[in-house]
């Protein structure tokens, strides 16, 4: 057989193993048209939502990334806005190398619509200073709705030369609904082109479309983020944990010796807050997510009776939450901080404060300075 690409996930195609990507059975593979071939797993996806897991190691994943690093090619590094940290990968370091590249914020529509863009731009221009990382330009936008497509346009044929662009970055953060509305909005095609879902590692290999310019644009298969929660959930559980809509926050005030649930997947002490007095504490989580205000004295007998009923997400016994360890911070000044659970939420509260927050050993939870 020549070599065949799915047009959806860029997965070689076929016809011997059903839980390999880019499966198709011989008989739709001879009907297809070979110029638009379509694996069984795009398939499914599309017309039932219905992912099916298929073995892709990271290594893998790397292998065809590394392909770019051989190209003088302008990057575009994407990011989730909802979990900047955990989307940012180092690993990707690896295959920007020097080279150039222009960073996008995507997701924006779940921050709440009140944030202003400047604020939030010169958030990320600080983070990727304590990164150490340096870009051309940066931008957000929303892949969703189609926000500042115009100026990322721009932006990408003001850097580009006569170079291919590659979109690249962690799993799930909307390269391909990015490549799918640049496909629309500026190239006439009115279906969705590659395959986008909400489970990690949707495309396994890459999809080239060429731009005005004879040169080309390509998505790309996502660097696994390891802190990614969906290893452990089902996906009824996974969709509720993972933010669709914009994000409407929640506020409490606590006091020394209350706790926060946020459903059953992470948990917050406050052990100290300003001088004892109440402390107060917004957060950001799906508007699915249970939170649920306790005692701390109480909340370890509340976890160990009401997980799957009251602490929900998750829902279901059979979803082994794995280990839980804390992590203290301690802060002096009156600076306001974000307590971020990688790829579930965040929490924002104002120093000084002493918490502990509480997470699956595999979900990264660290402290930022707030974004909003
Ligand atoms: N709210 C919101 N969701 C988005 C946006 N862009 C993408 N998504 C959702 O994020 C999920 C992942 O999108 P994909 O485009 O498949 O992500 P990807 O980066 O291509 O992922 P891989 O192919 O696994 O590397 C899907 O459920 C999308 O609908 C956005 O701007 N806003
Ligand atoms: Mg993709």
């Amino acid at each position: 057989m020549d070599e065949l690409y799915c047009s959806g996930c860029g997965a070689k195609i076929q016809t011997l193993d059903r839980h390999a990507p880019g499966f198709m059975t011989e008989k739709v593979l001879t009907e297809a048209d070979q110029k638009k071939l379509l694996c069984q797993r795009c398939f499914r996806i599309r017309n039932y939502s219905d992912v099916i897991s298929v073995s892709v190691s990271n290594d893998d994943y790397l292998n065809v990334i590394n392909q770019i690093s051989k190209e003088n090619a302008l990057i575009v590094k994407i990011v989730d806005i909802f979990d900047f940290s955990g989307s940012f990968v180092p690993a990707i370091k690896r295959i920007t190398g020097n080279r150039d590249v222009i960073l996008v914020c995507n997701k924006m529509d779940l921050l709440p619509k009140n944030v202003k863009y400047d604020k939030i731009l010169g958030w990320v221009k600080s983070m990727l200073a304590n990164e150490g990382f340096s870009v051309l330009d940066s931008i957000l936008i929303s892949a969703k709705f189609g926000n500042y497509f115009d100026e990322l346009m721009e932006l990408i044929y003001k850097h580009k030369g006569n170079r291919n662009v590659y979109l690249v970055g962690s799993t799930n953060v909307g390269k391909s609904k990015i490549i799918n509305q640049i496909l629309r909005r500026y190239f006439g095609r009115e279906a969705d082109v590659v395959t986008v879902s909400s489970a990690p590692g949707t495309t396994i290999g890459m999809v080239g479309f060429p731009l005005k310019d004879g040169t080309m644009i390509f998505d790309t298969p996502g660097v696994i983020n390891k802190h990614q929660y969906t290893h452990y959930l089902t996906r009824p559980s996974y969709k509720l944990t993972v933010p669709k809509k914009e994000i409407k926050p929640l506020v409490f005030q606590l006091n020394e010796g209350q706790t926060l649930f946020f459903g059953g997947l992470a948990r917050l002490d406050i052990i100290s807050g300003e001088t004892g007095d109440r402390i107060n504490v917004v957060t950001y989580f799906a508007n699915t997510v249970n939170v649920h205000r306790t005692k701390t004295e109480r909340a370890d007998e509340l976890y160990d009776t009401k997980l799957y009923t009251l602490l929900t997400p998750p829902f279901n016994e059979d979803e082994k939450v794995p280990k839980w360890i804390f992590h203290d911070f301690k802060i002096r000044d009156n600076l306001k901080y974000d307590i971020v659970f990688s790829g579930l939420g965040f929490v924002t509260l104002r120093g000084p404060f002493y918490i502990k927050a509480y997470a699956p050993f595999v979900v990264g939870v660290y402290i930022r300075q707030a974004i909003i």
